[in-house]
């Protein structure tokens, strides 16, 4: 097709050109120099001008980072080079033999040393051929690894394509997931009931591992590229050295970390070792130890490998931190959801960067399996570094007088009966109006993510619940300065502001408002979905199971629990009163008479033969779902669904500016998935 004036594919390729430098600003350099709404907004126009026109869009496109599909299982890929692993030296003793080693190999001690950090995450490999991201692949077995590139692509700090061109590279690197995205990652699992990741390793690999490529777009994952398994190039010069070789990966875009230093001998490399060994907790990430290399390319060829690993690098592992300490009592707290989690209280220790005196004991289960009691010894770490856990109890050391815990039946916080669901290892407080949950739910309801009010953090929300003056989210929208100017470290000034940001979150989008009602499930993402699908939360209130299970990229799990949530009489009170209170409950842009589909209310032009369904099909389709099928283009038009071989219509379509749309394109606004309807 070559239906696309010049002018817009100008602008097509201005708006990626755009886009792409912000991602590299944001992500490879940590220096974003726009707001997220002015990015949200490139992107929204991109991704408007590849709709009407699907001919444009290119494998790199920046829009073509998520929405993949599921996929069935990973292919296969063999490692053009094997992907060995480093062998592990613990302690400074085992350093130095590898020291020994290299000069004994080398015959000389004319050699550096580079250190880098070692980042505990997943070994990937990405292949570029021309520039362009092909192949992104997991190390598997040396030999041949996983196909992950759907997944791979939705990482922003993963160029699609190399600021030079290089005619064939493959990179390897290390995918982590930061250690914020981790703790937000394990809390929201912990609030659904879903099994928490035990440190931000497995759970960077979980979200590597997924069939479904949107999953992993949400999961914040990183990377640090730190080496070449393959470069074939013409033209440029071969790095010499590994620091040559990062700087060379740097400047073709890619995410190096630089904490790394050179070394002149194994003293230096032990410094450096054990300056990050000390800091190591002031980093974003997890590290577990040091990677030591030979930082000349020849020498490196000259040491060679064995089957499993280079003999020019060594990986420095930091001992694990762990200490003893005793448990003073087991805890419950009650979560937004209702869910109940058990706390182990311990005698303060340090351990890892920071003082412990909780350690989270995720469920009955795991206290039963580590026979976790009251008044213990205990051995505590950091799981991934970050969230303190109980490794073991030390049983030689159990004192008399401990004393086992059991799971309240009732809520702690409310008295209401205390619940298991079958098949999950969640406690649930049945309560309805648990003040426990009232107190999470408006934390919930007001954080950035959500409704987004500026000065109603936990412990304003507390005085409100505490006062009586907030029984539910409804009630915030009627307090006033006069009644807060009553409370505790109120003043006159921060009371009213506190109502006017109160007042202003009434402006928010329909998604936010979605997502801040805290219905089990529906994150933001799907918030978003359910609010561009229905376009008015009178319309969510009462779609059935069978409509909302009918988008795309909604499943089971959601569509049950937003019926359920829409069922409650007290849940449809609230959203009455909030709307009574002048809430935005409509997305302005997305109205739709006549039924939820996106066709209702549409105009339709077929041109060219379709694959997967019959002109009239096609019509009936359409027809079923509200729309009508016209059959010359108009400024009326709203759609002009092209097959094979399209005619005069195209053009035309393409003169009035009528979005055009291809058969899967066409399928995908049906709410058709492509292995049936
Ligand atoms: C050769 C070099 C494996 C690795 C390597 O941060 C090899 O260099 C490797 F066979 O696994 N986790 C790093 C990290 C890992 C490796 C590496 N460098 N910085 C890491």
């Amino acid at each position: 097709m070559s239906g696309a004036p010049e002018e817009v594919r100008r602008k097509i390729a201005s708006l990626r050109r755009e886009i792409e430098r912000h991602d590299y600003l944001y992500y490879v350099l940590d220096a974003p120099v726009i707001s997220d709404a002015e990015y949200d907004r490139l992107m929204a126009e991109l991704q408007r001008l590849e709709r009407q026109y699907p001919s444009l869009i290119t494998p790199d496109s920046p829009t073509q980072r998520v929405g993949g599909k599921p996929r069935e299982g990973f292919a296969t890929v063999r490692h053009a080079e094997p992907m060995l692993s480093l062998a592990n030296a613990f302690g400074e003793e085992e350093l130095r033999e590898f020291d020994h080693r290299v000069r004994n190999a080398l015959g000389s001690n004319a050699y550096e040393y580079v250190v880098e950090l070692k980042i505990d995450g997943l070994a990937v490999a990405l292949t570029y051929q021309d520039g362009l991201f092909v192949r992104g692949a997991t190390r598997g077995d040396g030999e041949t690894g996983e196909d992950i590139t759907a997944n791979l692509k939705t990482v922003r700090s993963i160029p699609l394509r190399l600021r030079e061109p290089v005619h064939l590279l493959e990179v390897r690197g290390e995918m982590y997931m930061p250690k914020e995205a981790f703790l937000k990652l394990n809390r929201q699992r912990e609030e659904r009931g879903e099994a928490t990741f035990a440190n931000p390793r497995n759970a960077a690999a979980g979200s590597l591992r997924q069939l479904d490529p949107g999953i992993t777009a949400q999961r914040h994952l990183n990377i640090f590229v730190y080496g070449i398994g393959v470069l074939e190039d013409p033209v440029r010069p071969s790095p010499a050295t590994h620091q040559e070789v990062l700087r060379f990966l740097q400047r073709l875009g890619l995410r190096i970390n630089e904490h790394y230093q050179v070394c002149r001998n194994m003293d230096e490399v032990i410094s450096y070792c054990r300056i990050w060994e000390e800091k190591k907790a002031e980093l974003p990430y997890t590290i577990d130890g040091m990677v030591i290399k030979v930082n000349s390319l020849a020498q490196q060829s000259t040491l060679g490998a064995t089957m499993k690993s280079p003999r020019w690098a060594i990986a420095y592992k930091f001992p694990a931190e762990e200490a003893e300490t005793v448990v003073r009592d087991i805890v419950v707290s009650v979560g937004r959801t209702g869910v109940i989690t058990p706390t182990a209280v311990l005698e303060p220790v340090f351990l890892a960067g920071s003082t412990v005196s909780r350690a989270t004991l995720h469920n009955e289960d795991i206290i039963r399996e580590k026979d976790v009691r009251i008044g213990d010894r205990v051995i505590v770490h950091k799981a991934g570094d970050v969230i303190p856990e109980i490794v073991k109890v030390l049983k030689e050391k159990r004192p008399p007088g401990t004393r086992q815990f059991s799971m309240p039946a009732k809520c702690p916080a409310c008295g209401a009966d205390v619940v298991r669901a079958t098949g999950e290892s969640a406690y649930r407080c049945t309560g309805a109006s648990c003040p426990a949950q009232l107190l999470e739910g408006l934390i919930h309801f007001a954080s950035r993510g959500a409704m987004d009010i500026t000065g109603l953090g936990p412990a304003v929300v507390r005085q409100l619940v505490e006062s009586g003056l907030v029984k539910d989210v409804a009630d915030l929208y009627r307090l006033n300065p006069e009644q807060l100017t009553g409370l505790e470290r109120f003043a006159a000034k921060s009371a009213r502001n506190l109502v006017e940001a109160i007042q202003a979150s009434k402006k928010r989008p329909l998604h936010r408002l979605i997502y801040a009602l805290g219905i089990r499930h529906v994150g933001e993402r799907a918030a978003r979905i359910l609010a561009e699908r229905f376009g008015d939360i009178h319309r969510i209130m009462n779609a059935t199971y069978e409509e909302l299970i009918a988008i795309p990229e909604v499943g089971h799990k959601i569509a049950e629990s937003v019926v359920n949530f829409m069922r409650e009489r007290q849940n449809r009170e609230l959203i009455r009163r909030l709307v009574e209170h002048g809430l935005n409950v409509t997305v302005e842009a997305v109205a739709r008479p006549g039924g939820d589909s996106a066709l209702a209310g549409k105009t339709f032009v077929l041109t060219g033969t379709l694959s997967a369904l019959k002109r009239d099909e096609a019509k009936e389709l359409i027809e079923k779902r509200g729309g009508k099928v016209v059959s010359s283009v108009s400024k009326h038009t709203d759609y002009v669904v092209v097959g094979e071989n399209p005619g005069s219509k195209l053009e035309k379509a393409a003169k009035l500016g009528v979005p055009v749309l291809d058969e899967k394109e066409f399928l995908k606004l049906a709410g058709v998935k492509e292995d049936g309807d």
